[in-house]
């Protein structure tokens, strides 16, 4: 097992402890006196495609919230039923909450950045507000959310709605039985606790934020209305399209039509017994590309309802270690970036967010950014899709999940569906990626192997990948042996610390290689044989010395620079006939910290290992694309080191407030320049 993938484990094991704990917090069972009810809730309704050409109340603003950590407001506890939202009417009346006498807290938004009392907080909040629904005959309403991390409980005047559990994906209700004329009042209790069962389970390096984190809208349809629409280019040659359309109780043989207003194309099809409707037919269409974002007007019409995209179309395939984009090879020059504002504190909920970020990305002249480490508002993909850049979008299945549980997997598949049927109409939308450095085992690749067929099944049109560890105990040791022949070849070592290499290259005997040679890395990961590109995160520039410090006793301080002269001597391989894409590296810096000896947390440091990095990757011909770790400094809990870090993951090319680091340049030359 290699030192990253125990590192891991442990922290898996842990974080099961932990877990534990937390989830007990919350009492449940059949007559809970002083615990909550069990109560059933419906499960949420398949994603409403097209949320933006629907006719939508918008219920963002100000909520009045209530912090319950220990959950005594859910139904059937004895303190609470804050969702019956009762009111005392008399002063003999003892009712021990009050809404509208509550503070409020934006939506969309954390509540984690929104109040300071609340940065650490993980529990529950019950968010609140009134609406008055707008006047329709032979209309259904729908409550739909965007997003909220990473359960929600809603219910509306006074009646149980439903829940949905996982976070950071849209989900709705048909609420139109539930609903009455004038003033409506909405409950929902948001809680972002995770735990073993959890996507993601209790320990990720990123924060927690929780809240009704994205739009939240009333939407109205027809009574018979268009659940969804997917669109793509299935013929570069011939421009053919495909189109399917997916109608609520419609009767089968209604006519719908699908039409491109500025082409004047248009084509009809009668809906069969399941209510779809299917669309074959050519198109002049201008292929999209980053360098030519062409995007087109689509109208999805079926009775009385008519839906409208903007869509791009464009082909994405591999070619042997090639990744094609429209038939041509391309270099996936990316960056990662985690879904926070720059200049602003907490989750980046807006469309101007999006665009700031994906700005920056454009200034390192990149072409392709992944969106670490979960889905994100349905802005990022529609403002990439206007600015050209390619995406990489990811559920949160990271580090160790409980790959056995069936609700874990049920967690998760809900995750992608509802990912990729928001935003399968994406033209920037290339790689759907399942996982994050997943430590191996049998249950984990059942677990992914049923995700990635999924994801395959509802969308044939796009890649699948998924972040690897790679890099087995062999492999590090082979590593450390190069280091050590280089380190006494290089001389200055202190006695100790060249004893130890003179042991580590007498054992390797005749197998010892030269100063001068070069060291190759094979991804041996069996997940490889599953998906369309082999990704693989790696930080030889940061956490590798740390590892081989830590067992052979000789120092960082010795490892660090004879490590930045072996990685522009390394190559990447894989053992498939597929392009690698290396999803991760980099180094922590403080903005502003400089260092003439290159010392960790430096911007000097950090850009030595961009420099090392590129050539690694320059040598590396199966390496088809790239997106370093990562944009931006972020929020993590984990990172705690006073003065440094300050609970931020410092790897960012820019700091919080958007001021470049060293190695934001040396990425931005070599993107400028030619990779071949
Ligand atoms: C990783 C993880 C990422 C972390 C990063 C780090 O491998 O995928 O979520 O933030 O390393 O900074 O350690």
């Amino acid at each position: 097992m290699c030192v990253r993938c125990f590192i891991l484990l442990a922290i898996a094991v842990l974080g099961g402890t932990v877990a534990t704990q937390s989830a007990a917090q919350e009492p449940e069972g059949e007559d809970a006196i002083f615990g909550n009810a069990k109560v059933a809730y419906a499960a949420a309704d398949p994603v409403l495609g097209m949320i933006d050409s629907r006719k939508t109340l918008s219920l963002n603003g100000d909520w009045n919230v209530i912090v319950d950590p220990m959950g005594v407001g859910l139904p059937g506890n004895v303190f609470g039923a804050y969702h019956e939202n009762r009111r005392a009417q008399t002063p003999h009346d003892l009712v021990e909450f009050d809404f509208e006498a509550s503070e409020t807290l934006r939506v969309p938004g954390d509540w984690n950045s929104q109040r300071e009392a609340l940065f650490f907080y993980q529990g529950g909040v019950w968010y609140h507000r009134k609406f008055t629904l707008p006047e329709g005959n032979n209309v259904r309403h729908h409550l739909h959310f965007g997003g909220a991390n990473f359960s929600a409980r809603v219910f509306l005047n006074g009646q149980i709605v439903g829940e949905h559990k996982g976070g950071y994906v849209p989900f709705s209700f048909d609420v139109t039985e539930a609903v009455t004329p004038g003033e409506n009042v909405v409950i929902v209790h948001v809680d972002n606790r995770l735990d073993v069962d959890t996507v993601p389970t209790t320990r990720t390096d990123w924060w927690p934020y929780g809240g009704l984190a994205r739009d939240v809208h009333l939407v109205t349809t027809p009574e018979q209305f268009i659940r969804n629409a997917k669109i793509e280019l299935v013929d570069r040659d011939t421009k053919t399209i495909r189109a399917t359309l997916q109608t609520e109780n419609m009767a089968p043989g209604t006519e719908a039509q699908v039409s491109f207003p500025n082409l004047d194309v248009s084509h009809t099809a009668a809906l069969n017994a399941e209510g779809e409707a299917s669309f074959e037919f050519t198109a002049d269409v201008d292929l999209w590309s980053p360098e030519s974002p062409s995007l087109y007007y689509v109208d999805f019409i079926a009775g009385d309802d008519r839906l409208t995209d903007r869509v791009g179309f464009r082909t994405i395939e591999t070619s042997g270690t090639q990744i094609v984009l429209n038939g041509e090879p391309v270099k996936m020059r990316g960056i990662s970036t985690h879904e926070e504002p720059i200049g602003e504190p907490g989750v980046a909920y807006s469309k101007e967010h999006a665009v700031r970020i994906l700005e920056e990305a454009k200034a390192l002249n990149a072409n392709f950014v992944r969106l670490a480490h979960y889905p994100y508002a349905r802005h990022m993909a529609k403002a990439a899709d206007e600015l050209g850049l390619l995406l990489w979008a990811e559920i949160p299945v990271y580090w160790n999940i409980n790959w056995t549980n069936e609700e874990t997997l049920a967690i998760a598949r809900d995750q992608m569906a509802r990912l990729v049927t928001r935003d399968w109409n994406r033209a920037s939308i290339v790689i759907w990626s399942v996982a994050n450095e997943t430590p191996l085992s049998d249950d984990r690749m059942k677990f992914l192997g049923t995700l990635i067929d999924d994801t395959r099944a509802r969308d044939g049109s796009r890649l699948v990948s998924a972040a690897l560890l790679g890099g087995g105990r062999k492999q590090f040791e082979n590593i450390v042996l190069h280091l050590a022949v280089r380190g006494l070849a290089k001389g200055g070592l202190d006695a100790k610390d060249k004893a130890v290499f003179e042991a580590i290259v007498a054992q390797a005997g005749a197998a010892a290689p030269k100063p001068s040679d070069k060291v190759s890395i094979t991804i041996d990961d069996p997940l490889g044989e599953l998906v369309d590109i082999v990704s693989y995160n790696e930080y030889y520039g940061w956490y590798y010395s740390v590892f081989f410090a830590r067992q052979t006793g000789v120092g960082e301080n010795v490892y660090r620079p004879l490590m930045l002269d072996l990685m522009k001597d390394m190559t990447i391989t894989a053992p498939q006939d597929k392009p690698i894409f290396i999803s991760e590296f980099g180094a922590g810096a403080r903005s502003g910290r400089r260092s003439d000896d290159k010392a960790v947390w430096s911007e000097d440091y950090q850009a030595a290992v961009y420099e090392s990095q590129i050539a690694m990757l320059r040598q590396s011909p199966q390496v088809q694309g790239m997106t370093p770790w990562i944009l931006k400094d972020f929020r993590a809990m984990l990172r705690t080191l006073p003065g440094v870090q300050d609970y931020y993951n410092r790897k960012g090319l820019i700091d919080p407030d958007g001021k470049r680091k060293l190695a934001f340049e040396v990425l931005k030359n070599f993107y400028a320049g030619n990779w071949e």
